[in-house]
C-alpha cells in the first residue's frame, strides 16, 4: 500500500466543544501518523478558495462564517492510504448518514457543522497542504 498524505482539519464546532483529545486520539490508535499539527484561525479567503468548488451553493456564505468562527486544528497526517483511511474514520459528509464508531457519526448531528475536514484524493491533499501550510 502507498504512503500518502492527507490534510486534516478538526473544525471550529469540533474545537468549541473540547474534542480535539477524542478525535487526535481516533487518528493515532488508527495507525496513521500526525506529522505536523497546529491551532489556527482561518481568514476568509482561505476558506472561500478551499470551496470554491461550492461558491454556488445556497449554504457557501454559512459555510464560510462557520469556518472563521472561531479555532481549527490543521493537520498533516500521513500513512498506507492515508486518504481513504481517514475518509473511512470520518464517516460520510452528513453526520445524519455517517455510522456509529466514526467521527461524524459519534461527534455530528449536523451537515453544517460536521466536526472534521479530510482531503478527498491525494491530488487535493497536496493542494490544500500547500494552502493551509505553505
Ligand atoms: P469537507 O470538505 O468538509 O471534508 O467535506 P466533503 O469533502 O465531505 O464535502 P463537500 O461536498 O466538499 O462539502 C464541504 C462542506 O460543505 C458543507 N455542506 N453543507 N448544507 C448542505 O447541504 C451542505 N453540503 C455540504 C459541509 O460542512 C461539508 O463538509
Amino acid at each position: 500500500m502507498a504512503i500518502e498524505k492527507t490534510f486534516i482539519m478538526i473544525k471550529p464546532d469540533a474545537v468549541r466543544d473540547r474534542k480535539i483529545g477524542e478525535i487526535v486520539t481516533r487518528i493515532e490508535r488508527s495507525g496513521l501518523v500526525i506529522e505536523r499539527m497546529e491551532m489556527t484561525t482561518l481568514d476568509r479567503p482561505t476558506v472561500e478558495e478551499h470551496y470554491a468548488h461550492l461558491a454556488d451553493k445556497p449554504f457557501f456564505g454559512g459555510l464560510c462564517d462557520f469556518m472563521t468562527s472561531g479555532p481549527v486544528v490543521k493537520m498533516i497526517v500521513s500513512g498506507p492510504s492515508a486518504v481513504a483511511k481517514m475518509r473511512t474514520l470520518m464517516g460520510a459528509t452528513n453526520p445524519l448518514d455517517a455510522a456509529p464508531g466514526t467521527i461524524r457519526g459519534d461527534f455530528a448531528v449536523d451537515v453544517d457543522a460536521n466536526v472534521i475536514h479530510g482531503s478527498d484524493c491525494v491530488e487535493n491533499g497536496e493542494i490544500e497542504i500547500k494552502r493551509f501550510f505553505g
